[in-house]
C-alpha cells in the first residue's frame, strides 16, 4: 500500500480485518518496523480520537511523531493555482506539502468541508494536493468526503463482535444487518463519515454476509457514488429507507450518525426529534448493538440511556481506531 484514502486503497478487505485484530493481540510484534521513521499528522480541524490512537499506532510500530494544527499554528494557506497572492494567504499548498514530505516519511491530513459549495468540497483539494505535491505516502484522517480510519475501525468492531456470537447450528447469525440511521444535530455536519462507512459496507465481500441499509428523512440521500456499487462487485447498493421505525426491524448493528444534505448542499433541513436513537427505536431491533464515531451529543443524537446502556459498542469502536491506524501505517511501511 502507498496511500490510504479510501477502501479503494485495500487489496483484500477480509485479509486486512483480520491482520488488524492480529495487531491488536500482538500490538508491540512490529515495534523494528517503524524505526527512524516520522509520521506527520497535519490537522485543519479539531480531533481527539484520530489524533491520539494515529499516534499511539505509530508509537506501537516504533515511529516518531510530529503533529500539526496547520490551521492555527502555520501559515495561513493558498490551495489555488495560479493567483496572485496578494491577500492574507502567506504560503502556498504547493511548498507547504512539499516541505513538510521533507521531514516526514508518512503524512496524515484532516480536512473537512466548508459546506458552501458541493462540487468544490467534493473535489477534496487539499487531500489531493497533499498526494500531489508530499512526495510521500499519505494517509487520510478524514477529508472532505471520506474517513477511511474510522469505516476500517467501524468494520473491524463489528467482525469482532459477530466473532464472538457464531452462528448457530441453525444457522441463525450468518447474515447480519447493519443499519446506518441519520439522526437529529444543531448542526451542519459533513455526509464523510457516512460516505464512508457506506462506501465500506457496499464493498465488503459477500462472504461477510451483511445486509446494509440507511435510513434518514427525504432529502438526506447520500452521493451516489459511496452508496450503490455495479452488481457483482462486492456487497452492491445500499438500500435507502426513509421509515426508521422499518429499517430497525431485526437489525444487529445501528449506527447513528448526523450528516447534513448532499442534494441541498450544506443545509440542516430537519431536526426532527423524532428520529433520536432512544431504548424505544432500539426495541425494535434484534437486540442490536449501538455504533457511533464519536463525539456524539447526547440526548440529541442518541439517548442517555442507549450510549449508557450494555449495547452501546462506541468505547470499544473507538480503541479499535488504534488498530485501524496500526494495520495501515505497517503496510505503507513495509512498502517503503
Ligand atoms: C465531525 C463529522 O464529520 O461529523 C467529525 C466526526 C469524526 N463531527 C463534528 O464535527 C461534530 C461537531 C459538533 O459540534 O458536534
Amino acid at each position: 500500500m502507498i496511500n490510504f484514502t479510501s477502501v479503494k486503497d485495500v487489496e483484500n478487505i477480509d485479509q486486512l480485518v483480520l491482520e488488524a485484530l492480529v495487531e491488536k493481540k500482538f500490538p508491540f510484534a512490529n515495534k523494528e518496523l517503524g524505526r527512524n521513521k516520522t509520521l506527520g499528522l497535519i490537522f485543519l480541524n479539531p480531533s481527539l480520537r484520530t489524533r491520539l490512537s494515529t499516534q499511539r499506532a505509530a508509537q506501537n510500530l516504533g515511529m516518531d511523531v510530529i503533529v500539526m494544527n496547520l490551521d492555527k499554528e502555520g501559515w495561513t494557506i493558498e490551495t489555488k493555482d495560479g493567483v496572485i497572492m496578494d491577500g492574507s494567504a502567506a504560503e502556498h499548498i504547493k511548498e507547504a506539502a512539499a516541505v513538510i514530505g521533507q521531514y516526514c516519511d508518512i503524512i496524515g491530513v484532516r480536512s473537512f468541508p466548508k459546506l458552501l459549495n458541493r462540487e468544490e468540497d467534493y473535489s477534496d483539494e487539499i487531500l489531493n494536493k497533499f498526494l500531489k505535491y508530499a512526495g510521500v505516502p499519505v494517509v487520510s484522517l478524514e477529508s472532505a468526503t471520506l474517513h477511511p480510519f474510522q469505516s476500517l475501525a467501524d468494520l473491524i468492531t463489528i467482525t469482532e463482535i459477530r466473532n464472538a456470537n457464531p452462528p448457530s447450528p441453525s444457522g441463525e447469525g450468518k447474515r447480519c444487518k447493519v443499519v446506518l440511521s441519520w439522526a437529529p444535530h444543531p448542526k451542519n455536519l459533513p455526509q464523510a463519515v457516512p460516505n464512508s462507512f457506506s462506501e465500506w459496507m457496499t464493498h465488503v465481500p459477500k462472504s461477510f454476509g451483511i445486509d446494509f441499509v440507511i435510513t434518514h428523512p427525504e432529502g438526506y440521500e447520500l452521493n451516489p457514488l459511496f452508496t450503490s456499487l455495479p452488481l457483482g462487485s462486492g456487497q452492491g447498493s445500499a438500500k435507502i429507507v426513509y421509515n426508521q421505525d422499518e429499517a430497525f426491524k431485526g437489525a444487529d448493528f445501528i449506527y447513528a450518525k448526523n450528516w447534513s444534505s448532499y442534494k441541498e448542499y450544506g443545509k440542516n433541513l430537519s431536526q426532527d426529534k423524532s428520529w433520536m436513537i432512544t431504548n424505544k427505536k432500539m426495541a425494535l431491533t434484534n437486540n442490536a448493538k449501538f455504533m457511533h464515531c464519536l463525539p456524539v451529543r447526547r440526548n440529541m443524537v442518541v439517548a442517555d440511556e442507549v450510549l449508557d446502556g450494555p449495547n452501546s459498542v462506541v468505547i470499544q469502536q473507538a480503541g479499535n481506531r488504534i488498530y485501524s491506524a496500526q494495520i495501515i501505517l505497517k503496510k505503507i511501511l513495509q512498502n517503503l
